[in-house]
């Protein structure tokens, strides 16, 4: 049995629906009740447990120390506090701001994964479905993002489904900082 404990980021436009999506990933809601969340201000950390993570025949729990981030440019300046030892970073953007979405997500791949040296695979990218049409083509990614996986999440019908993308986000997360050690 491996213990890991890791830090990781998320991070997206506001309203994009990051604490909704850290609540739902951590357990502490369930999607049948209705959920109101406030803007975050700043930072929010939620710590939970991945326990049972099969990883190449090995298995891991993982403690999981969550950041969820506020996505307002207000609190700029607390990003360099922010990416301070962090192993994963999960961007979040959403239908309602599809226009500005693929900039702002560049901007911040660039700043909290790039910069720090992280591994794409160390990134994930979650566009949340709110309205149900759009689909990701629209968001015009940089081809920095090829190598980033991208996972479409659907709060209403897809609720395991983003538990089981989580878990395997994590996985690939152990995979490449094991190659890296
Ligand atoms: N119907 C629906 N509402 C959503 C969804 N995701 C978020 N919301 C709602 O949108 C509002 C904002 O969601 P949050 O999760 O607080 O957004 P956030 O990304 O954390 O925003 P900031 O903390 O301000 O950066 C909340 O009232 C949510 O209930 C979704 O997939 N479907
Ligand atoms: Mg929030």
């Amino acid at each position: 049995m491996h213990n890991t404990k890791l830090k990781i980021l998320m991070i997206g436009p506001c309203d994009s629906g990051k604490t909704l999506i850290a609540n739902f990933i951590s357990e502490s809601i369930n999607l049948d009740e209705v959920n109101i969340t406030r803007p975050t201000q700043g930072v929010r950390i939620v710590e939970f447990e991945l326990s049972n993570l099969n990883v190449n025949g090995k298995i891991h729990n993982v403690d999981i120390e969550l950041w969820d981030c506020s996505g307002d440019h207000r609190f700029e300046s607390c990003w360099p506090v922010l990416r301070l030892g962090v192993q994963g970073v999960i961007l979040v953007c959403s239908s309602n701001t599809i226009n500005t979405a693929g900039r702002e997500m560049e901007l911040l791949y660039n700043y909290f994964v790039s910069q720090p040296k992280l591994s794409a695979k160390q990134c994930v990218l979650f566009y949340n479905n709110i309205e149900e049409q759009d689909d990701m083509e629209s968001l015009n990614l940089s081809p920095t993002f090829s190598k980033v996986s991208q996972v479409a999440v659907n709060m209403k019908s897809g609720g395991n489904r983003l538990k089981i993308d989580f878990s395997n986000y994590i996985a690939s997360i152990l995979q490449t900082l094991n190659k890296d050690n």
